[in-house]
């Protein structure tokens, strides 16, 4: 257990500002992302104007948003919130059968392990969508998220205009909200007073043990 110690007062020294971000998107909060329309420019005003449209050009060409990579390690669920307008819903062109916002988890080298879509049942001008991703085998260790319409041409466009990312993570011992060191030694001191709360078991094997601790270094060195 000496040992142990040692090595976490090195870890702590090492990753005492850890703290996990993860991307937000609205007005003020973009810069980390990237819009793949060219003659477009990700900026404040086009975001607030609607311009920041998904769909898919006659060309074939699918408009999409990407956001930064962010750490997946200790991410159990993904739940995002967009507010997509849908600013030609009333028009006799646009084609609510084509309506749909799908969200893809891409892995390091940009290939879609996870994705879910949501419908627009009923479309008005502002749509609140949310969109959640469970925990699979198979998520990467970083990740990012890319928003793209099903189905949708230019004429049956929607805009981003904002998302709001909401994570559940294994790991946060001491259930402050953010997965650190601190937790590492919360940790160790449940192991100590040989607890057996769920909270605890971070590799999810039913028990408590060094093995427990091993998982959320891991975590927090991959953060
Ligand atoms: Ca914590
Ligand atoms: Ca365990």
């Amino acid at each position: 257990m000496k040992r142990l110690f040692g090595f976490l007062m090195c870890l702590g020294g090492c990753v005492m500002a850890v703290a996990q971000v993860f991307p937000q998107f609205n007005n003020k909060s973009f810069d980390e992302w990237t819009y793949s329309r060219a003659d477009v420019e990700l900026n404040s005003y086009n975001i607030l104007h609607n311009k920041i449209t998904l769909f898919t050009t006659q060309a074939g060409n699918t408009y999409t948003l990407t956001s930064p990579a962010f750490s997946c390690e200790a991410v159990d669920t993904l739940t995002l919130t967009t507010t997509w307008v849908t600013e030609y819903w009333n028009e006799s062109y646009f084609k609510p059968d084509r309506v749909a916002l799908t969200v893809a988890l891409l892995n390091e080298q940009g290939v879609t392990v996870d994705s879910v879509t949501c419908a627009v049942t009923t479309p008005t001008k502002t749509n609140i969508l949310t969109m959640k991703l469970d925990r699979q085998s198979g998520w990467p260790s970083h990740g990012q998220l890319r928003l793209a319409a099903w189905k949708a041409d230019v004429q049956s466009n929607g805009a981003v205009r904002e998302v709001v990312l909401e994570v559940s993570t294994r790991g946060d011992v001491n259930q402050d909200g953010t997965v650190s060191i601190a937790d590492v030694t919360a940790l160790v001191n449940a192991l100590l007073d040989e607890k057996e709360d769920a909270v605890f078991d971070v590799n999810n094997d039913g028990t408590v043990s060094i093995a427990d601790i091993t998982a959320l270094v891991n975590i927090v060195l991959n953060m």
